[in-house]
């Protein structure tokens, strides 16, 4: 009542006041960093008329090299992996962060190109596919003396095709490759630019723009001192002229409050509709510290090209969580992503393994509905030839509800199955079921470092009925609970995210979340009804 009053004692007396127009709403769409959430590292981009290929590294994991499609450049749609077969990803020698290296997608006169490095079996190799959704060739391995990593190609307008590469000692090599057989046709890879003089200079594209070719690259180092730099020349072998502006993308150097760190190993493409954009990795750091946890992550910005030629990143601005620009390529709906996996049929392209798997440990066919696995003595502390008993998919969100329903009756001592948070052999985290006495318990396990493997809590768990086991992913915190049903769970333990980070276990993974088996007997299967995997930020 007092407010109407004062209000009409206002209004009567005082002029009206112009009441200033509504701020018309910022011009543009937003769209949120990164695109790719999660260990999706080294991202390479290609487009194909309407749609965007996207490629990642892969390192142990298998199948390899995941493919992602996209209208918009935000909403992303997995394909599957560009390297599915046995014979195409030997992984048996590949240590934890080993394996398949940065990836390159390119496409030229109706075929799609992959080219990458398996660091631990004979190096730099491509393969092909006229479907992006595959099935991709056999490997044509690259013949000649190129070796180094982050192989990219370029297909010039007169036919020549170019391979790029780093090399020894550090600096960006160069080849003209057949595609045809792989063979290079350079005697020997020529250097053709160093890059600004930070460390590592990696991940190098070729592009020919307005006439020119730019040699995209980073420097600095996969860490905090990321940083994209470019530089240009009027033929592919250079002299190569360095931007004034470099590095034209880094977030080195910037406060613990920059959510987003290390941006680095990019790729460049236009949209067709005039409008360039970069895909980039980058990080994001926990708990104020850093550390983190998720892996390198696929982000997007936009570039335009200034007076003189040179591409300008995001206005010259910092990369943000939420991106403003005028428009998107295309307008998209993301497609809705199921919270849960009911096994009702062959595993989608979210689950991997580590290394090649054995086929027969892992079924959802012998008991129709749900994932059937049988554990051998294979166990996620080997950190390399056979593949244990394991089905991860990335942790994407900081925040995240994960569980499952297992239905497993250990048959011996040392039978356990259950669900595992996987940085690395030494890194990791499960809550499993396994004998207790003649009886069963649930158990939470951490395994931190060469010396700390430990039970930090358990309970029995009387019967053969399945159980609920779960995992609730905070920033700062993981809480382990477990029930006979998911509205009676009742917690068992809690770990440190912090402990499965790149800057305490290494590597180039991120944390996966998945079920495993071990049983030395190779007795006990265990079965998953299903799996929750529910993103919560
Ligand atoms: C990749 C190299 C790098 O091949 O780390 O961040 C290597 N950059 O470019 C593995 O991701």
């Amino acid at each position: 009542m007092i407010v109407a009053l004062v209000v009409a004692l206002a209004t009567a007396s005082a002029p009206a006041i112009a009441q200033a127009p509504a701020a018309a709403p910022p011009a543009g769409v937003t769209y949120r960093n990164p695109v790719l959430p999660g260990f999706y590292p080294d991202p390479s981009v290609v487009r194909v008329g309407e749609w965007f290929y996207l490629v990642n590294s892969s390192f142990e994991m298998f199948p390899g090299v995941p493919i992602h499609r996209s209208r918009d450049l935000v909403s992303w749609e997995p394909l599957g992996h560009v390297l599915t077969r046995d014979s195409q990803l030997p992984l048996a020698t590949a240590e934890p962060s080993r394996g398949i290296f940065a990836p390159t997608i390119r496409y030229h006169a109706g075929t799609y190109y992959m080219i990458t490095t398996n660091v631990s079996h004979r190096g730099s190799f491509f393969v092909t596919a006229k479907d992006p959704a595959g099935p991709w060739s056999e490997p044509i391995w690259i013949a000649g003396h190129q070796g180094g990593i982050d192989p990219s190609l370029f297909f010039d307008d007169d036919g020549k095709v170019y391979l790029t590469s780093t090399g020894s000692p550090p600096g960006i090599y160069q080849s003209q490759i057949d595609v045809a057989t792989g063979k290079l046709l350079t005697p020997r890879p020529r250097l053709v630019w160093k890059g600004t003089g930070g460390r590592y200079p990696e991940g190098p594209h070729l592009y020919k723009i307005g006439g020119r070719y730019y040699l995209l690259i980073s420097e600095g180092g996969t860490e905090y001192g990321h940083m994209i730099t470019v530089a240009r020349a009027s033929s592919p072998w250079g002299p190569f002229e360095p931007c004034p502006r470099n590095p034209i993308l880094t977030h080195r150097d910037t406060e613990m409050s920059q959510p987003i760190q290390a941006t680095g190993h990019a790729d460049l493409v236009d949209d067709g509709k005039g409008n360039w954009w970069m895909v980039f990795l980058a990080i994001r750091p926990q708990g104020g510290h850093y550390w983190h946890h998720l892996g390198r992550e696929t982000f997007l910005t936009p570039v335009r090209w200034d007076a003189q030629g040179w591409p300008v990143v995001n206005e010259g601005k910092p990369i943000r969580p939420d991106m403003r620009v005028a428009a998107l390529p295309a307008r998209a709906t993301p497609a809705a992503v199921p919270v849960r996996d009911d096994f009702g049929g062959p595993l989608g392209p979210a689950w991997n393994f580590l290394r090649n798997p054995v086929r027969a440990s892992t079924s959802t066919s012998e008991r129709p509905g749900w994932l059937t696995l049988h554990g051998t003595a294979v166990s996620l502390e080997q950190d390399k030839g056979a593949s244990p008993t394991f089905v991860g998919r990335r942790q994407q969100h900081v925040r995240a509800r994960i569980a499952a329903r297992i239905d497993f009756v250990p048959a011996r001592d040392n039978d356990e199955a259950g669900l595992v948070l996987y940085r690395a052999p030494r890194h990791r985290y499960e809550i499993g079921v396994r004998r207790s006495g003649a009886g069963r318990e649930v158990f939470v396990r951490q395994t931190v470092g060469a010396h700390i493997s430990t039970v930090t809590a358990s309970a029995p768990a009387p019967g053969k009925d399945p159980l609920i086991l779960q995992i609730d992913a905070e920033a700062a915190r993981y809480t382990f609970s477990w029930g006979t049903s998911p509205d009676r769970l009742q917690k068992l333990g809690a770990a440190e995210p912090r402990f499965l980070s790149s800057e305490v276990a290494a590597g180039f993974i991120g944390t996966y979340v998945g079920m495993y088996a071990l049983s030395p007997g190779g007795a006990a299967p265990a079965a998953f009804d299903w799996f929750d995997y529910e993103g919560r930020e």
